[in-house]
């Protein structure tokens, strides 16, 4: 079988899973939430990195039926966790540009939040600047139309893009993902480090939320805190890991 028809019935067979990377808030330094990653366990191939089949899912249009059934799983996790925790726990899901461009996405995710009982603005979803490549009004519509419902939008991959500031412009967006190929020379590198933190004066003058992503070091972790970014993910703080083993049952549909 090709990859793509093994992907196709992964979810069915049980051989996707979700992983959870605490995002921390570096002013408290304490897990304010976790981004949801997906991975897959092929029976013969064993783990497939997702920078092989997301594409090949988003190409395909699977990527709808997964997506689905990852933001179903990572907002169970979250209002499992805020339920556990007694305080507010977040959880940032990824939505593919197909994703983004199905005329479903908004219904669902306001399905899911109901269905869960999480409140809406403990829901981020990340896009990159790849959604720009469709229809740009639809996506500025349906981004919208989500943080209508409350739901908070990341633009992921910060800085890496040809249009970084362009999107900036023209998605509605409460939060900015600086990508972590700047993060990885911070301190060692004057430029990065500048770069860095002009970044987290243009989120703090339109208002946005700052993630640093990639933060592997204590020096990085010693500059981000000098340039009083607010938030940031990395291995120092936590690698993406299974969340805690229980099952949780199929979600009913509405
Ligand atoms: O998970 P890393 O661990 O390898 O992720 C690699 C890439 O796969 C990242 O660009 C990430 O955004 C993407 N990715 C991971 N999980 C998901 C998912 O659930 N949906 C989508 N669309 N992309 C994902
Ligand atoms: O594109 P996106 O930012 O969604 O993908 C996140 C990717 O970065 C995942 O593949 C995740 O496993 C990886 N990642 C998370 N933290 C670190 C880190 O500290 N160092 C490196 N090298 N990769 C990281
Ligand atoms: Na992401
Ligand atoms: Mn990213």
């Amino acid at each position: 079988a090709t990859l793509l028809e093994d992907l196709t019935v992964a979810t069915a067979a049980g051989q996707l899973a979700v992983h959870y990377q605490p995002t921390v808030a570096l002013a408290e330094g304490r897990t304010t939430g976790y981004e949801a990653l997906l991975r897959w366990h092929h029976p013969e191939r064993g783990l497939v990195p997702p920078a092989e089949f997301v594409p090949l899912a988003e190409e395909s249009g699977v990527i709808v039926q997964i997506g689905r059934w990852v933001l179903e799983q990572a907002v169970r996790q979250a209002a499992d966790w805020t339920a556990e925790a007694g305080r507010p726990i977040a959880i940032a899901v990824n939505l593919s540009p197909r994703q983004l461009a199905d005329d479903d996405v908004v219904d669902l995710v306001a399905r899911v939040l109901t269905t869960t009982g999480l409140p809406a603005d403990q829901l981020t979803l990340e896009v990159t600047e790849g959604v720009l490549l469709r229809d740009v009004d639809q996506v500025v519509d349906q981004l919208r139309a989500l943080r209508e419902l409350g739901v908070r939008i990341a633009i992921d991959d910060f800085g890496t893009g040809y249009s970084s500031l362009s999107y900036l412009r023209r998605l509605p967006a409460d939060i900015v993902k600086i990508d972590r190929s700047f993060v990885q020379d911070l301190g060692s590198e004057g430029r990065s480090t500048t770069l860095v933190a002009s970044i987290i004066e243009l989120a703090r003058s339109l208002r946005l939320e700052v993630v640093a992503e990639g933060v592997e070091t204590p020096e990085q972790h010693a500059v981000l805190g000098d340039l009083a970014c607010s938030h940031a993910q990395g291995y120092l703080f936590g690698r993406p890991q299974p969340a805690p083993a229980h099952d949780h049952g199929p979600l009913p549909t509405a």
